[in-house]
């Protein structure tokens, strides 16, 4: 929105030309969801704690845990607002790629607001019937994935980028929808699964929103890509503002989320961010690149696969406990080491994706 003001003021004052740089729309996006996150939060505490919609924590898992029963959740909401306010104020409001990616986040926002509503407020254990969850997860994840691949318009933008290897693109054809579908639910689903530990899943969302940042504003901008040797894609650069407002939001969440937590995003922060993380890498055509990113969300998907497996199969527990965050708690790790060291692999694996920009 404020672009357009600014397109029409730079008529009359040359100042407002500067509002046009995707760079400068990018921090100012990152600091409008951060001032909003931290303005916002704790009212927002203060509301949930008043409404009693606290966190009920299982008398299974590990017993540090006993003690966060209560603690305010559904604080995803606040990722999202500060998101999408940012999102309007400073993106190019005509870009496809900004509306599709705004409505994913928020329609998984949605179901994961309804789980979250069902739990917590109609004290409803189970939540959202898992049959439900998944069938509405997948019906945005097709939808998304059916547009991207009606609406294209160049071949790079169905074709899968390999990493480390220099213009190794392999065509999908009608594959794409089901590569796409996959990336979108099963991120969406595995920053689902990571969000056990304060701070665990926000810090690796953010890390990995600040790189897909990058290698949008890379990916949409011709110079960029061809220097690169990675494909352009018209349009893509404008989801970096996106990105920036991912991470303000993240970090301003972070400020009440971090050990010992004052607030829990909810499956309505977890399942969104996670959508909109897979959403932006299908669409930079970096989806090998998020899950070596991301590999913090694929290790704690791949440990409970393994472990459900595994009980299933031989009666066996291959960790003490699945997701795997829970496994080293009951190794004696503490909640804060877990964290930070899954927080510096992340970094570790970030550095490694960005690396691919310049390696291949
Ligand atoms: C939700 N939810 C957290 C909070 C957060 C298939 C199975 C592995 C599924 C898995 C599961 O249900 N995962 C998804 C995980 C819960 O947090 C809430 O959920 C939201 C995210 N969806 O925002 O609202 C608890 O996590 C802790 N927490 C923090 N800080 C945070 O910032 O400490 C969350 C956010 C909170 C809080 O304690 O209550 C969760 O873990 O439930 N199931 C499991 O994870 C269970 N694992 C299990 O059953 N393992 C078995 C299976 C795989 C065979 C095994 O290994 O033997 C464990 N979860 C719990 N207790 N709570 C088991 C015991």
């Amino acid at each position: 929105m404020l672009l357009w003001l600014s397109e029409w003021l730079s008529r009359y004052f040359h100042f407002f030309h500067v509002f046009q740089y995707l760079t400068l729309r990018v921090i100012l996006g990152a600091m409008t969801s951060l001032a909003i996150a931290l303005l916002v939060g704790p009212s927002m505490i203060r509301r949930l704690s008043f409404y009693k919609v606290g966190q009920v924590v299982r008398n299974d898992g590990p017993q540090s845990h006993l003690s966060k029963a209560g603690t305010p959740t559904m604080g995803g909401t606040l990722i999202l607002i500060a998101i999408t306010l940012s999102t309007l104020l400073w993106t190019d409001l005509s870009n496809r790629y900004i509306w599709l990616t705004l409505l994913v986040m928020l329609g998984f926002g949605i179901i994961g607001w309804w789980d979250d509503y069902r739990k917590l407020i109609l004290k409803d254990s189970r939540g959202l019937p898992g049959k439900k969850k998944y069938f509405f997860q997948s019906l945005l994840g097709f939808a998304a994935a059916i547009y991207l691949y009606c609406s294209a318009t160049l071949p790079v933008e169905t074709q899968l980028l390999i990493p480390f290897f220099k213009s190794v693109l392999l065509p999908l054809g009608p594959l794409f929808i089901l590569l796409a579908y996959f990336v979108i639910v099963g991120t969406s689903n595995a920053v689902n699964l990571t969000d056990g530990l304060d701070g665990l899943a926000i810090m690796p969302a953010v890390t990995v929103a600040a790189a897909l940042g990058i290698f949008a504003y890379a990916t949409g901008n011709l110079n960029h890509a061809n220097y690169l040797s990675i494909p352009y894609v018209p349009g893509a650069g404008e989801l970096a503002v996106f990105c920036g407002a991912m991470v303000g939001a993240g970090l301003g969440f972070l400020w009440f989320n971090t050990y010992p937590a004052q607030i829990f995003m909810g499956d309505v922060g977890a399942l969104s961010l996670g959508a909109a993380l897979g959403l932006i890498a299908v669409i930079v055509r970096q989806e090998l690149v998020l899950f070596l990113m991301g590999g913090i969300f694929v290790l704690e998907t791949i440990s409970v696969i393994l472990q459900v497996a595994s009980f299933k199969l031989t009666g066996k527990r291959i960790f003490r406990m699945a997701p795997i965050h829970h496994h080293f708690e009951l190794k004696g790790w503490p909640e804060p080491r877990v964290i930070v060291r899954f927080w510096i692999i992340t970094f570790v694996l970030v550095l490694c994706g960005l690396a691919t920009l310049k390696l291949r």
